[in-house]
């Protein structure tokens, strides 16, 4: 399994093999990895959920109480914040992920919604945050200090109307690497927001202001001429290509079918292009499979290789409030939330 290239640091990570492509859900062992410090071991027996804060009556959940509870399955498409920054010129901080930050997998859990009730939300809450049980010192530009937990907060809204409190991945107990035994699952979100190892929900009255909600996972926005800082959230739009890949030797004039996904977050993919010639052209590539509310739309083009030598290809979605990918990298995103079109290079031979 490819590993993505680590400016720095130790923890580990995965890349998805982006070309295998080959349906709408990644299995399990070729799903992405992205984790910040060691992967807890977690004991079933001893592992309990609380539910605290700004709340009428705290809880301590066991997974079995958990599992219990109604459940729900989604199918969901999560790209990490940082996928595709191996792209980015001027070189930028961090995991050097190429296409194979993101990937779909089928999630069954308890609707957060449910437990919020249980739990009886007091009005003024505005968001939940999710606390997960690894924790460490931030090595990477090194912060001295105490250890921190893995934590990040979700607003009330989204919490009730789509968050999964997670136990089953593609019909299996979740691996240890992607959080055995609960994570959050945070629909059209960038992965950052679904949590893994969970341990605590705090309900707080105050946006949270924690190191991977400001610090880290957070980029500039502008208004009213003042820069803030801003928590990613949802996903952007985006095609990638799964093949061919860079550096693919292809006949002049054969026929390729060009396979690829796209996704659009909390909207939908309305459109794929694709391009052979760096973006001057473009015509519209088939949408394939059964679309899903939160995973990505798998498409395709049958492309005749062109003249020999070295062919640009590009493939740009757009979605259903009408975004199209950018051309041009957007700096206030500093390393995160790469949706520019990407060429992928081909040589024709
Ligand atoms: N507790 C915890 N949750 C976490 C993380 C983490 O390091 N610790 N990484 C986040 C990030 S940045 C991403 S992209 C996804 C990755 O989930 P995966 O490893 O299952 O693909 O988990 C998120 N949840
Ligand atoms: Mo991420």
């Amino acid at each position: 399994m490819a590993r993505a290239q680590n400016l720095g640091e130790p923890e580990p990570t995965r890349e998805s093999p982006f070309s295998a492509l080959d349906g709408p859900i990644t299995p399990n062992d070729r799903y992405f990895v992205r984790s910040h410090f060691a992967a807890p071991e977690l004991d079933l027996c001893e592992w309990r959920l609380s539910v605290e804060g700004s709340v009428e009556k705290p809880l301590s959940l066991s997974y079995d109480e958990l599992q219990a509870m109604p459940s729900k399955s989604v199918t969901v498409t999560t790209e990490c914040a940082g996928n595709g920054r191996r792209y980015l010129s001027p070189t930028m901080c961090g995991i050097q992920w190429e296409q194979g930050g993101v990937s779909t997998a089928n999630w069954e859990g308890a609707p957060l919604s449910a437990i919020l009730e249980r739990a009886g939300v007091h009005s003024n809450a505005v968001e939940v945050v999710f606390e997960g049980a690894d924790g460490g010192e931030i090595k990477n530009p090194p912060r001295p200090g105490a250890p921190i937990k893995f934590a990040r907060s979700v607003p009330i809204d989204k919490c009730r109307s789509d968050v999964l409190l997670a136990y089953r991945m593609n019909g299996e107990p979740i691996a240890p690497t992607h959080g055995f035994p609960v994570r959050a699952i945070v629909p059209g979100w960038f992965g950052v927001a679904s949590v893994k190892w969970l341990s605590r929900l705090l309900v707080v009255d105050k946006p949270y202001t924690g190191f991977f909600q400001t610090i880290e996972y957070a980029y500039w926005q502008r208004e009213g001429g003042l820069v803030r800082r801003a928590p990613v959230a949802g996903m952007l739009v985006k095609a990638q290509i799964a093949r061919p890949t860079a550096g693919e030797v292809i006949a002049s004039g054969s026929s390729y079918r060009v396979v690829g996904a796209a996704w659009a977050g909390e909207s939908s993919v309305a459109k794929v292009e694709f391009s052979d010639d760096g973006g001057e052209n473009w015509s519209e590539a088939r949408l394939t499979g059964n679309p899903e509310r939160f995973a990505w739309q798998l498409w395709e083009h049958d492309w005749v290789a062109p003249a020999t030598g070295p062919c640009f290809l590009m493939a740009r979605a757009t979605d259903a409030d009408g975004n199209v990918q950018p051309v041009t990298r957007d700096l206030d995103r500093e390393n995160y939330m790469i949706n520019h079109v990407i060429p992928v290079t081909v040589e024709i031979v």
